[in-house]
């Protein structure tokens, strides 16, 4: 067989990959040659940066890395937004590209879709990006990468192989594969955090996005401990938002950020503390109390804050432990936490745009249970990222670490492609929606059953308001897209407009019955 088919064939045979993403060329051709041949499903989207988030959404929906394959030079370069998307967030993606061919390589005299370097491009975005032009190390650099995406901090992988090597014949590819254990805790470290925890009067835990698979031993620790739990963006929904003890992702809060701030033990799990989380204008946060830190990167681990107690492990085994020595010392604290939990909770309900709550809260009570949420950056998004519930893991996509525009819609498309049975909503504002619009022919192609909410304020509202608080004069920001219903309809979608929170809960409610494409357009006035 050809490279390009035994790549594909490694992946599928030893790595359980069943979905890609991405548009074919020339260049790859080897590769979709693979890919037809192992009946892996392709999805194609309409721009490259569809594939990105389309596998990014896929990922966070499976806990798998998500898979794009693309061509040379602009099928990476159009790919780079979901990439650093991807990296900010800490997710696996592992993305195979063809590349030029092994004797043109940065010779710079013009070959089609050729890059002086096409790994350097991405490397600063990637936890690993090589061009491979010896065959024989591909099974070994796609062992690295799972072991990457399964073992360390997850980020993105960027393979990229020249349509030469592509079109070589080998016998099919072994796998060479590296064990690496789960990075266990120092027990001394342990004693010490339960310890801390134990006498703790006003504790915390704020649990981040490493800590995803760990919900239910957070759970435990803060039931024992009598402590409120704070998610961070990527984390929402690990803990149920019914939980009596769940803030929920209200860390831009100024109330949220003063209590963590005056709290005397803090468990910080799997989190950058990071300032899209903070939204504190670059200010870090003040911490009085201790602190207590689990971080799989021991890079990250004393990054903004210096903790107390530094435990570089993989989440899950430091947070087992702790629920370990924290049931054998055999006592039930009493530290509040139900209702600072509560007062909390009415502090991030009060502390969003109150015009905004009817829209959210109607949302809220029509959508069937676990269904997954897709948010760009719009302000009605801004306000349910922060008070509407979720109560089920890897099933809130939202874009707030990198902050780009246009990734809501394609990320719901992926998540509904990883599972055809949950109910997707995606809500995007006009302004956003158009930097993936086309993905909305992908969706039909793909016969997606997903419902988006457009949040139609006729421009860069949020943008908008910047300028005024500056008082800058408005410049860029009274962007339209006209009819939106109409170009929904011209992607095969039905289309409703709305003006009413009554008509908007009807008409979603009819969407989340009834299978297919719905766009629902909320006309603000
Ligand atoms: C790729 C990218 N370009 C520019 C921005 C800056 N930006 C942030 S929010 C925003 C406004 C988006 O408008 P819309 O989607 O209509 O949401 P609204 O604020 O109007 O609710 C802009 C331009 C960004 N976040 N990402
Ligand atoms: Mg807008």
């Amino acid at each position: 067989m050809r490279v390009g088919e035994a790549i594909i064939d490694l992946l599928v045979r030893e790595y359980g990959v069943d979905t890609v993403f991405g548009i074919p060329g020339v260049h790859n051709i080897e590769l979709f040659r693979g890919l037809h041949a192992s009946g892996v499903r392709v999805v194609a989207p309409r721009h490259e940066q569809g594939a990105g988030f389309m596998a990014d959404g896929w990922s966070i929906s499976t806990g798998r890395p998500g898979v794009c394959v693309l061509i040379s030079g602009p099928g990476l370069t159009n790919a780079i937004t979901p990439i650093a998307q991807a990296y900010h967030d800490s997710r696996p993606m592992l993305v195979l590209a063809s590349t030029t061919p092994t004797n043109a390589l940065g010779k710079k005299f013009g070959p089609l879709h050729d890059l002086d370097d096409q790994s350097g491009v991405v490397r600063s975005v990637t936890a690993l990006s090589e061009t491979i032009t010896d065959a024989s190390q591909l099974p070994a650099v796609l062992e690295r990468a799972w072991n990457i995406f399964t073992s360390g901090r997850p980020r993105p992988v960027h393979i990229a192989i020249p349509t030469d090597v592509l079109e070589q014949f080998v016998e099919p590819f072994m796998r060479t594969p590296i064990n690496t254990p789960p990075n266990a805790p120092q027990t001394s470290d342990i004693q010490r955090a339960v310890q801390m925890l134990a006498g703790s009067k006003r504790p915390m835990i704020v649990a981040g996005g490493g800590s995803l698979e760990c919900g239910e031993l957070i759970t435990r620790i803060a039931e024992t401990i009598d402590s409120p739990i704070v998610l961070t963006g990527n984390a929402k929904g690990e803990v149920p938002s019914t939980h009596k003890l769940c803030v929920g992702s209200a860390l831009v809060i100024p109330r949220v950020q003063e209590e963590i701030e005056q709290s005397d033990v803090v468990l910080v799990v799997g989190s950058e503390l990071s300032d899209a989380d903070l939204y504190n204008g670059g200010r870090a946060l003040s911490f009085s109390g201790k602190v207590i830190r689990i971080d799989i990167d021991a890079e990250q681990i004393s990054r903004r804050v210096a903790p107390e107690i530094a435990i570089v492990a993989s989440a899950k085994l430091a947070l087992t432990q702790i629920t370990d020595e924290l049931s054998r010392l055999g006592v039930e604290f009493s530290n509040s936490g139900e209702s600072r939990a509560t007062n909390l909770r009415l502090s991030a309900r009060s502390g969003v745009r109150q015009d905004l709550l009817p829209w959210i809260d109607a949302m809220e009570q029509t959508m069937p249970e676990g269904t997954v949420v897709a948010v760009d950056s719009t302000q009605l998004a801004y306000a349910a990222h922060t008070v509407m519930s979720c109560n089920s893991p890897r099933s809130w996509l939202a874009p707030f670490g990198f902050g780009t525009l246009g990734c809501a819609l394609p990320m719901a498309i992926g998540a509904a492609i990883a599972d055809s049975t949950k109910s997707v909503l995606a809500i995007v504002g006009d302004g956003g929606w158009l930097f993936t619009v086309a993905e909305m022919a992908a969706a039909i192609d793909e016969g997606v059953d997903m419902v988006l909410v457009l949040w139609d304020n006729r421009g860069y509202a949020q943008i908008r308001e910047s300028f005024d608080d500056v008082r800058a004069p408005r410049m860029g920001v009274d962007v339209s897209s006209h009819d939106p219903s109409a170009i929904a309809r011209g992607f095969g979608w039905n289309a409703v407009d709305v003006t009413t929170v009554d008509a908007f809960s009807i008409v979603l409610n009819e969407a989340f019955e009834h299978r297919g494409a719905h766009f629902i357009r909320i006309s603000v006035s």
